[in-house]
């Protein structure tokens, strides 16, 4: 097993150069399972967790936890069960979420991914939604990935050409693919986005395929298919298994369970590129701080007068944009909370200090 099967590149070998001085080894983060991880190195997969010193700067805010995709500097600590890592390289690109726990923290789903397919399925349940896939993509386009549509269960739908074609009007410039994972066709087609060594993810709401397709591109079935949720002791579905696949057909697959909720971080700089007929529109309006809502001279409202502009593509876009302000909202509150408590602390050690004189 040699580390470049895993994705390491030169650029990789340049950045970790400072920590081998520190008899430091490379690992690759191949799987997260609530708290614990594992790693790839150069000969050996090890459980691993954050060192001491790499998780008090984890709480101090200066990192963030290892994600799976990540490359970290790890100090193999031979005697241990676990290795412990020391540092996580510069991320190329980190898809990460809205925290459901914690409002003011982002999640990082994978990390160093190349191209996120995002998946739905065509069973006629609610695995299929456009707003999905916008909202998906805006997350996406705002960690640095190229994205692919992936419609499955193409067997279960008697038009998927149309399918095909609204996801196509939806996310314009992007690939769209239906595929079928049961039967194994269209998979082929997802191939080439992961040629020459490049890591994909799996990105969709439970149920829609993501494992069966992992499975369809191993050609062996390695995932738990229809797999029931696992649930912790107040019976909430807590599955945050991430794992990072190495296909044979070269190229590197991660499988995501359990993502409910998808509300992309801090993405609204990017809502512009999933909707950029909106965006053109808007930059044109009498007012640049313009809100499209019946402002004179507002270009975004004359262009859904008239037709130019399609009026369901406009709604996604203003619910979009309204998340994302409240939750900039609602990080900013965090923050004064946050700094709040720090002046409380400092008042409190500063009348112990002077209580201390006193004496
Ligand atoms: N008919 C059909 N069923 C599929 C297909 N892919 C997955 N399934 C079924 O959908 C269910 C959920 O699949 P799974 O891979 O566990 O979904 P995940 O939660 O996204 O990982 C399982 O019962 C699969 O057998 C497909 O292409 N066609
Ligand atoms: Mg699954
Ligand atoms: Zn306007």
């Amino acid at each position: 097993m040699n580390l470049r099967d895993w994705g390491w590149d030169d650029d990789w070998a340049a950045a970790f150069a400072p920590h081998a001085a520190d008899g430091l080894q490379p690992a690759r983060v191949i799987r997260q399972d609530r708290g614990a991880c594992e790693i790839q190195m150069e000969t050996v997969a090890r459980s691993a967790e954050p060192t001491g010193r790499f998780r008090y700067a984890v709480d101090a805010g200066e990192t963030d936890v290892p994600a799976v995709g990540d490359w970290t500097a790890v100090d193999p600590r031979p005697t241990c069960d676990r290795a412990g890592i020391a540092a996580v390289l510069p991320r190329r690109t980190c898809l990460a979420r809205q925290d459901a726990g914690r409002a003011t923290r982002a999640q990082v789903l994978a990390a160093n991914v190349d191209v996120a397919f995002l998946v739905g399925a065509l069973d006629a349940g609610r695995g299929f939604s456009l707003a999905r896939l916008e909202r998906a993509l805006a997350l996406v386009r705002a960690g640095g990935a190229e994205a692919v549509a992936v419609l499955n269960k193409a067997d279960l739908c008697d038009d998927v050409a149309a399918r095909l074609r609204e996801a196509q009007s939806a996310v314009p410039d992007v690939p769209v693919a239906a595929v079928s994972a049961i039967e194994g066709w269209g998979v082929d087609d997802l191939r080439p986005w992961l040629a020459g060594g490049r890591t994909g993810v799996l990105l969709g709401p439970s149920g829609v395929g993501k494992s069966a397709l992992v499975n369809a591109l191993l050609g062996e079935a390695r995932q738990d298919v229809g797999a029931v949720r696992e649930s912790d002791a107040r019976g909430r579905h807590t599955t945050t298994r991430r794992e990072l696949f190495r296909l044979p057909s070269g190229g590197l697959l991660i499988d995501t369970a359990g993502l409910r909720e998808f509300q992309p971080w801090d993405a609204a700089g990017d809502l512009d590129s999933v909707f950029p007929e909106v965006a053109e529109l808007a930059a044109q309006c009498r007012f640049r701080d313009c809100r499209h809502e019946g402002e004179p001279g507002c270009a975004v409202q004359a262009a859904l007068g008239d037709g130019r502009l399609d009026f369901r593509r406009f709604e996604h876009y203003l619910r979009l944009m309204r998340e994302q302000t409240y939750q900039a909202q609602k990080r900013d509150l965090g923050a004064q909370l946050a700094e709040k408590t720090r002046w409380k602390q400092i008042a409190k050690l500063q009348k112990e200090f002077l209580k201390g004189r006193e004496k």
